[in-house]
């Protein structure tokens, strides 16, 4: 038996969960933990909310929130997803726990006694009337390299320049637009640069993909110390006097979360010592799922910092084995983005869905070796003709076939003697063998086209042998017994076999073949040498309803309105205006112009007063998209506006200009222009 610690990347309690992130690093942790599980293995399987961070301040700021109100919300929004979507983690944890905090800082003093801490002076911009520095997110100021006026903390939307904030003109507030001063600031540094030559020895020994160990080697070569402190309020807090008022980089906590969870979980149990054989026993495999963005983290820094604090310890931490890193899942040819409409809504997809059908979907696309899709088209198919047509159907066949010809009970299972019967026991063998790599070797994809495999090979075989000729013949009945008591081997093998993709299914699949036991709490080898059990009633039920063509039709449509992909005849669409000559067209002047400000304006949901910049002046209209757009994110953004509207007053104020939106539907978009400059001509 092995012991096997598996985690999935804590997600940000920052925004909802949506499939993309569920098929990178989450799905696949969940089928794996559950294929070790029925591999009899000791697992603990954790994860939770990693709710520090200054992305998290910067929106609960703007939601006009505080950021515990702002995690707590979405803690427990991420954590119901998971419940639906049948997770089995053994606990799901976050890092605003008190038990985090104490062990973050106690595993921060190991390394500053033992030398691996620096402090270094630097200058940071601070806002006097906020009394508090600012991180990059919350700053703008002009391009040191173009003079853009409203370029970011970190980098100009306007000409792409990277740079540190400090190098920016007129830095200013972005949340109270006052301006900042520069002001001596100490932060700790941790000397990642000492555990090179260790890193890079340790890591020879891993067998990971090949795009991962690039990645970690790069990192490793260029080690340097990094900050692991910030100035802000939101975070866990320095436990060193002379630090009174700084707290640790998200960072710099959110992997320790992997060590507070198990403790946490010890709690929950009330074990509280079962946490040290999952960290501290050698023994211990450590597996830990993530999206490509998460690698230096988890195949370098976490693993460094784990080397200082083990110098000296009888009981050192386990270093990560195993690093399944999956590329995006995108959704009909993008990324998801809730903001830009580009989402499915999932209170609506699981009224209409099952958990399983989007388990195996997802699956069976993962995105291991590239970035893949989400579309509703692929997923009907995936639905209709494999887990209805090929499983579904097999396994219903079978059982109705069984109940309304054979009496509906399993009959007693022999060992084979027939060639065919003995091919088809070999054909299972061999895909159970395949599946059983496949999930040890994190291929989600080859796992879930094996089981339909299966479901091809048992039906293969009922075709072959042609029960319903045989069922005319009362003198049949010994052979159809031994016929049916093969399928019912097949179907309780593709059970197994799929139960870690489609758990609800399997254990519904495992019932209707008479058993009364929890499937998942079974043995792979247990279940593999041991036949049904003669005698049992068999219960045939379907297992998954049709997805029409309408229905997807719809979600096509509906999905986004805000995107193309909705298609307009299926909605108001209002008629053509009349005719109008190029030369009317022409006497409209349209220019390409950038938004320096929005803000909104007092007493008014639906208006925005908006500053343009049109390259060679500068303009204020009104705009009614409020209801549409947050003003920050307008910012920098490229606009196709109307210059020659003659001016009007709306609410009182001054609009000289009109920026084009599309609306469609109740929905409005902005065109956003990329490359040109502002003024350029559109005709
Ligand atoms: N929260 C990043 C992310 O959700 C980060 C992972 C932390 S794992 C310790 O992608
Ligand atoms: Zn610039």
């Amino acid at each position: 038996m092995e012991r096997i610690l598996i985690t999935s990347a804590l997600p940000y309690a920052n925004g909802p969960l949506h499939f993309g992130h569920i098929a990178g690093a989450y799905l696949p942790g969940d089928c794996y933990a559950r294929f070790q599980r029925l591999q009899q293995n000791e697992v603990l399987y954790l994860c939770g909310s990693d709710e520090y961070g200054v992305a998290i301040t910067l929106s609960a700021e703007m939601a006009g929130k505080t950021p515990q109100e702002h995690v707590d919300h979405y803690h427990e929004i991420n954590k119901a997803l998971f419940e639906k979507m049948e997770f089995s983690f053994d606990h799901y944890s976050r890092t605003t726990w008190p038990g985090h905090t104490k062990v973050v800082q106690e595993l921060f003093i190991d390394l500053w006694k033992k030398g691996y801490i620096e402090e270094r002076e630097e200058m940071q911009l601070f806002s006097e009337k906020e009394n508090r520095f600012l991180a990059d997110r919350y700053v703008l100021g002009i391009c040191p390299k173009c003079g853009y006026e409203s370029a970011r903390g970190d980098e100009c939307v306007k000409c792409g320049a990277s740079y540190e904030a400090i190098d920016l003109k007129n830095p200013r507030s972005k949340l109270t637009d006052t301006p900042l001063v520069l002001k001596k600031t100490e932060h700790l540094y941790l000397r990642f640069d000492k555990f090179k030559e260790k890193l890079l020895f340790w890591i020879q020994g891993k067998k990971w993909k090949p795009n991962v160990m690039q990645f970690a080697k790069h990192y490793i070569e260029e080690l340097k110390p990094r900050a692991i402190t910030r100035d802000l309020q939101w975070g866990i807090p320095v436990p060193l006097p002379r630090f009174k008022g700084k707290v640790f980089y998200v960072w710099f906590d959110a992997p320790i979360g992997y060590i507070s969870a198990a403790k946490e979980w010890g709690e929950k149990i009330k074990r509280p010592e079962d946490w040290k054989k999952f960290w501290l026993d050698s023994d211990t495999k450590l597996v830990q799922f993530i999206g490509k963005d998460n690698i230096p983290f988890h195949a370098v820094f976490f693993p460094a910092t784990l080397m200082g604090v083990n110098e000296g310890r009888e009981e050192p931490f386990v270093l990560v084995d195993e690093l399944p890193a999956n590329e995006f899942l995108n959704l009909e040819g993008r990324q998801f983005s809730k903001s830009e409409g580009w989402y499915i809504d999932l209170e609506d997809f699981f009224c209409k869905y099952s958990p399983d059908q989007i388990r195996y979907y997802l699956a069976a696309g993962a995105p291991e070796h590239g970035d893949s899709e989400f579309s509703w088209k692929e997923f009907q198919i995936r639905c209709n003709s494999e887990l209805l047509a090929k499983y579904g159907n097999f396994v219903n066949r079978t059982l109705v076939f069984l109940t309304k010809e054979c009496g509906g009970k399993t009959p007693r299972y022999e060992l084979p003697t027939s060639s065919e019967d003995k091919d088809f026991l070999h054909a299972i063998t061999a895909v159970v063998n395949e599946a059983y790599l496949a999930y040890a070797n994190f291929s989600l994809r080859k796992a879930a086209s094996l089981i339909m495999e299966l479901a091809a090979v048992g039906n293969s075989y009922f075709d072959l042998q042609k029960p319903w000729v045989l069922a005319k013949d009362p003198g049949t009945k010994k052979e159809l017994a031994r016929i049916f008591a093969n399928l019912l081997e097949c179907i309780k093998t593709l059970a197994l076999i799929s139960s870690p993709i489609i758990p609800m299914t399997a254990q519904t699949v495992w019932e209707q073949l008479g058993n009364t036991s929890q499937l998942a709490k079974e043995s792979w080898k247990c279940i593999l040498t041991t036949p049904i059990p003669a005698g049992q009633v068999v219960k045939p039920q379907l297992l998954f309803k049709k997805i029409e063509d309408e229905e997807v039709e719809k979600e096509i449509a509906k999905f986004s309105p805000k995107n193309p992909v909705a298609n307009p005849g299926d909605s108001v669409v209002s008629t053509l205006k009349s005719e109008i000559t190029f030369d009317q067209f022409q006497t409209l002047d349209l220019r390409v112009a950038t938004i320096l400000s929005a803000t909104s304006i007092p007493k008014s949901k639906r208006l925005l007063l908006i500053e343009l910049d049109l390259g060679f002046e500068k303009r204020k209209v009104v705009s009614g998209i409020a209801e549409y757009y947050n003003p920050q994110e307008l910012i920098g953004k490229k606009v196709i506006f109307v210059a020659n509207l003659k001016p009007t007053k709306i609410m009182g104020v001054e609009s000289r200009g009109m920026i084009l939106a599309a609306s469609f539907d109740k929905e409005v978009e902005l065109p956003f222009l990329q490359n040109v400059q502002p003024g350029s001509i559109i005709s």
